[in-house]
């Protein structure tokens, strides 16, 4: 495998505006918090900060409706807090990657507010979006938007439809619009010129609208199809990456990585593929979506809880498909998930930490370019204090809630509040825990989504002053990626017996000087396994104090390094 991209040895940390560090006393956090806080990421180890989106928004769905892409959202700041931040983050040797949420825009943004303006030829602007007439007097098909709902929202003024796969304040920009397309490679080279490093792009798989816009499958007892499956992968989609990869990506030295729902490993292939004539990489949502999810809009809950099984094969089989052909992003969490440590490991007391260090070594090891998201170094824990509608805040959450509760699909509403308290995102999005100082050192007012209580025992500054802390264990595993080549270009290999495994997750990576053994207990029970560990291996990292060798104790992981050519005991 070449491994010679910056990105390939690099570990993203992705920071949430809105809820990373308040700078002004408003209760949201801002650029100039960002500012403040560099010297922590550093600390941290990492080379990389994406930055969710922070551009001009009426912030219907935390910034992910963009009313200017070349603006700051004053609410974070100016563009001159921007810059500021981008060049001490350089001076400091971090790299940033901005938000590309360019499968829709706000309402608000000029483009379709001229588009709303009039359906007449000569207006250039209309056909920046996707407008249909109504069928038998209805929406042009029967999608259903992605926050429950209708995916078409309908425009007395012109007596048409308008698309918008998320919200109704989101509609979809029309790629197959020559000049869309212009405008938007013409912005992102406009951010290229102020020097960011890369691009993390929304929904990139959506962009390319299927022909005739064909109803998708209902399916449960929704009354909409999912457009899920028949948007993904459009007839252009490689069409249009490829034209933004000439225009754009191509000319600088970034690393781009596409957000991708639903997608399989040969689908994957083709955006992030070897040659680079698409993208870098590619979130894939598999091991994170066995939750039922899909079928939360209709309001059925599958009580779903993750089976170590189900993680393991698609990690095996997203690490093998790729190895030598690919590059792939390493991930448990980010703003849209819950928290990894409360959905993957076991927010018990006396199993947060050891649970948080395993799955931390469990994915630093593999392939790829691994992503942590703030708190997510700190163990931080979905916030167990929601308890009422009214203290939620996210836009899917809500429109979720309406449509089940209010709309009485369920017959209580303790059900959708015991789903949200295990699935919203807003779960994620809570403050980011730095002190026992009020609102947890986020802010000196009243945060805009309520902090965690139990940032009086799990927050940054307990973490720097404890040498066993998760951070700490974070910043080793960081330090390892940058020191040991095999991290980076080992071939991954489960152990033998392992795919049936309930309790073990135990693989190796080899290059030709170096193997590295991982053996995790992704439960809470102690375990005997025998791994014929050889006599030349060494502990690299681990969660205990000591070595127990085949009893495996709760949550436990352990990593050994030997030669490769080493002799078997
Ligand atoms: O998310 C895309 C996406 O697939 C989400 O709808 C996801 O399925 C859902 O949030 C899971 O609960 C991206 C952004 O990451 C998200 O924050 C935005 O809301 C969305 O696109 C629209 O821009
Ligand atoms: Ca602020």
């Amino acid at each position: 495998m070449q491994t010679e991209k910056w990105w390939q040895k690099a570990v993203v940390y992705q920071v949430y505006p809105k809820s990373f560090q308040d700078s002004n006393h408003d209760g949201i956090g801002d650029i100039r918090g960002i500012i403040q806080r560099l010297d922590y990421i550093k600390q941290l180890g990492v080379d990389v900060i994406w930055l969710n989106p922070i551009y001009k928004s009426p912030d219907i769905d935390g910034g992910y409706d963009i009313s200017d892409y070349q603006d700051i959202n004053p609410t974070f700041g100016s563009m001159a807090d921007f810059d500021e931040l981008l060049s001490k983050a350089h001076a400091m040797g971090l790299k940033i990657i901005m938000d590309l949420v360019v499968n829709h825009s706000s309402s608000q943004h000029d483009w379709f507010q001229k588009s709303l303006a009039s359906a007449e030829p000569d207006n250039d602007y209309r056909d920046y979006y996707v407008w249909r007439d109504p069928v038998d007097g209805h929406e042009p098909n029967n999608w259903g938007s992605f926050f429950s709902g209708p995916a078409w929202t309908y425009d007395e003024q012109s007596g048409q439809y308008y698309l918008h796969l998320f919200a109704k304040e989101q509609p979809d920009l029309n790629w197959d619009n020559p000049k869309v397309r212009h405008s938007i490679f013409n912005m992102m080279n406009w951010w290229a010129a102020k020097g960011i490093d890369g691009f993390r792009m929304d929904v990139i798989s959506l962009i390319s609208k299927p022909d005739g816009l064909p109803d998708a499958p209902i399916t449960g007892d929704s009354i909409f199809g999912n457009p899920g499956p028949v948007v993904s992968n459009g007839p252009r989609v490689h069409q249009y990456i490829r034209e933004m990869n000439n225009k754009v990506l191509s000319k600088h030295d970034w690393m781009t990585v596409g957000e991708t729902t639903g997608m399989s490993v040969n689908d994957a292939k083709k955006y992030a593929n070897i040659d680079g004539s698409e993208l870098d990489m590619l979130f894939q949502f598999e091991h994170v979506g066995y939750d039922g999810d899909t079928n939360a809009a209709q309001g059925h809950f599958s009580g779903y809880t993750p089976k170590l099984k189900d993680i393991r094969d698609s990690i095996v089989k997203w690490q093998t498909a790729f190895d030598g052909t690919g590059w792939t992003s390493l991930y448990w969490s980010n703003h849209d998930q819950p928290r990894a440590v409360s959905w993957f490991g076991n927010k018990a007391p006396e199993y947060r930490e050891l649970s948080a260090k395993m799955l931390a070594a469990l994915l630093h090891f593999l392939q790829g370019t691994p992503y942590i998201y703030q708190g997510e170094e700190l163990g931080m824990t979905n916030n167990d204090a929601f308890q009422s509608i009214t203290q939620y805040r996210d836009v899917e959450t809500l429109n979720l809630y309406r449509q089940t509760v209010e709309q009485k699909k369920l017959t209580s509403s303790k059900e959708m509040l015991d789903y949200l308290r295990i699935h919203s995102r807003d779960n994620a999005r809570t403050p980011m825990q730095w002190d026992t100082c009020s609102n947890a050192g986020f802010s000196d007012s009243t945060p805009w989504l309520e902090t965690n209580p139990n940032y009086q025992a799990i927050n940054a500054k307990a973490a720097l002053d404890n040498p066993d802390s998760i951070f700490y264990f974070y910043q080793k595993l960081i330090k390892l990626r940058h020191q040991l080549p095999v991290i980076t270009d080992g071939t991954f290999k489960l152990l033998p017996d392992n795919e049936q495994d309930d309790h073990i997750f135990a693989y190796t990576r080899t290059n030709s000087e170096t193997t590295l053994l991982i053996i995790a207990n992704f439960t809470s029970d102690t375990i005997t396994r025998n791994y014929d560990v050889p006599k030349a291996a060494q502990l690299l990292i681990q969660n205990y104090t000591d070595d127990q060798e085949t009893t495996i104790r709760p949550y436990e992981v352990k990593v050994y390094q030997y030669p490769t050519k080493s002799l078997k005991k």
